[in-house]
């Protein structure tokens, strides 16, 4: 079955924007060479945002275009100029977009009701510039936070569609001629089987009560293994308050009647499970051919068997309509009753981890000349990519905000000994691309790693980084010496956006 132009099921690559990198600069002016320092922060990188548009009703945009990107965050300058924000870029969804994780499978979302929102990959934080980290004992920082990377992810976007009322059975019956009689929808109708591949959704209003009703492409016996258009598609009434079987009273299909056609649907229905609990309406339809009202006639005492209200119609001349429609309103307000529509309201894909649980470590294995030690967190892992390990004052300050936040106090409670390699960060499942420190617990820290200006020998030796590390900081120190050290990053133009100052401590 494949249907290129149904498109309710799509894949989508986003990727947030990086968070520009803060600035150390230091305020020249004649006659006062060392004014404070005055690097301004990066901008926030621009973040993906899902929002539901309810005039939308397909994913076919991204069908088109699978992946999205938002902008960086410009960097910070001297003078405390804060670099640009990177813009946010907002996706329209329609009504009913399930949003899950196409790596994990995880669901991240269920947006339904107009303005529903989820933040489907957050931009990177923007590194603070030298002047917010100034403080009483640190009133010139030589370094600045680098910029976080932007979140990145695919995503698979399916789509449900809202209805209160759902239509089933088989194809050609008539479901999408009852959509067009009971509303302004449109959709195609034709007297071949299969006309529909796409659920067609219209809007009813009945006396004072307005709902919705779809129909759904044609079940055939054997759906559930795939036959005809298959199952896939009644994931779109599991939602739906009542389902109304649209049965054909004139088929000239062999082996066809009413009673028949309800058994093999309702059992394709039992088969995709879930819906058992929905209250059912019976349709007979085309009563307007003379076959079709005898055969209503004739099966009207074993479809009440069934113990479902049953109506027989026509979509062809109205006949039954205005009952069949207040009847179908009459489940949709009990319905509602029973259970209040959801608050649109804002999802955060990831909530903060609850207080005391900053971070954890974990023995991992027992490395040549000790163990290796794994600190996981959000705290301890943002400021790992917030560090500018070629700089290293900026390596004295991550010791200090690791130690404030009690990593040392632990590795030590837990056992881990001089020698011992600590990693932080990297892929969450194998732990690539963490960096890895060699473990010298120092009892009094802070003043100490943040006046030195050597090495850290920490920072294990192996490391290709370290001797890039090396590299940079016999630069720092030429720079520094003649007076045109700075840590610019990036050349382009950017607004000077007032972003407010952060607070330097360890947020
Ligand atoms: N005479 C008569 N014909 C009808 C009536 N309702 C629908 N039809 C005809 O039946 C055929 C199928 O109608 P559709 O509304 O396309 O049927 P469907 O159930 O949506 O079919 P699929 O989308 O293929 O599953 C069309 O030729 C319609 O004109 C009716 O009340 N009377
Ligand atoms: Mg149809």
């Amino acid at each position: 079955m494949a249907i290129p132009s149904f498109v309710d099921r799509v894949r989508l690559h986003v990727a947030a924007g990086r968070g520009g990198n803060g600035t150390a600069s230091v305020h020249r002016e004649k006659f006062k060479p060392l004014g404070g320092p005055d690097g301004g922060n990066g901008g926030d990188g621009g973040s993906i945002i899902l929002r539901v548009d309810p005039n939308l009703s397909t994913l076919v945009d991204y069908h088109r275009q699978s992946q999205r990107r938002a902008r960086n965050g410009q960097p910070g300058e001297g003078d405390n100029r804060n670099g640009a924000r990177g813009e946010d870029i907002v996706l329209a969804v329609p009504d009913g977009t399930l949003v899950t994780d196409a790596d994990t499978g995880e669901q991240l979302a269920d947006l339904t009701g107009a303005g529903a929102e989820l933040v489907v990959a957050r931009g990177g934080r923007g590194g603070l510039g030298n002047a917010a980290l100034a403080s009483a004992s640190r009133k010139a920082p030589g370094f600045a936070l680098l910029g976080e990377p932007g979140e990145e992810r695919t995503v698979t976007l399916e789509l449900k569609v809202v209805a209160d009322v759902g239509l089933v059975g088989f194809p050609s019956a008539g479901k999408s001629s009852l959509v067009a009689a009971l509303s302004r929808a449109r959709p195609k109708i034709a007297d071949y089987p299969f006309t529909t591949l796409v659920p067609n959704l219209g809007v009813v209003v009945a006396g004072d009560l307005t709902y919705t009703v779809a129909d759904v492409p044609g079940l055939i016996e054997g759906a559930s293994e795939g036959r005809g258009l298959g199952h896939d598609f009644l994931r779109h009434v599991e939602r739906c308050a009542a389902l109304v079987h649209v049965v054909d009273t004139a088929t000239y299909e062999p082996g066809r009647d009413p009673v028949g056609d309800l058994k093999i649907i309702e059992n394709e229905l039992a088969r995709h499970g879930g819906l058992e609990d929905r209250p059912r309406l019976v349709a007979l339809n085309k009563v307007d051919v003379p076959d079709g009202r005898d055969i209503a006639d004739i099966v009207a005492a074993d479809v009440e068997q069934f113990g479902w209200p049953v109506f027989e119609i026509s979509t062809k001349t109205g006949e039954g309509l205005t009952e069949l429609s207040h009847a179908m309103a009459e489940v949709v307000r009990r319905r509602r009753a029973a259970t209040p529509a959801p608050e649109p309201a804002r999802i955060v894909l990831r909530p903060a981890p609850a207080a005391g649980e900053e971070f954890a470590i974990k023995r991992q294995g027992d490395g040549e000349g000790g163990h290796l030690w794994r600190v996981r967190g959000d705290k301890p892992e943002r400021w790992v990519r917030q560090t500018d390990f070629g700089n290293p004052e900026a390596v004295g300050y991550l010791a200090d905000r690791l130690n404030r936040l009690g990593v040392e106090d632990k590795l030590l409670e837990l056992g881990a000994a001089a020698g011992d390699a600590v990693a932080i960060g990297g892929d969450p499942r194998t732990g690539d691309g963490a960096v890895v420190f060699d473990f010298r617990p120092q009892v009094d820290i802070g003043a100490e790693i943040l006046s030195r200006r050597g090495e850290d020998d920490r920072l294990v030796e192996d490391r290709p980084a370290v001797a890039r590390r090396r590299e940079l900081d016999r630069e720092y120190h030429r720079r520094k010496a003649d007076g045109t050290w700075r840590t610019d990053v990036g050349e382009d133009a950017r607004d000077d956006d007032q972003q407010p100052r952060r607070d330097p401590t360890d947020d």
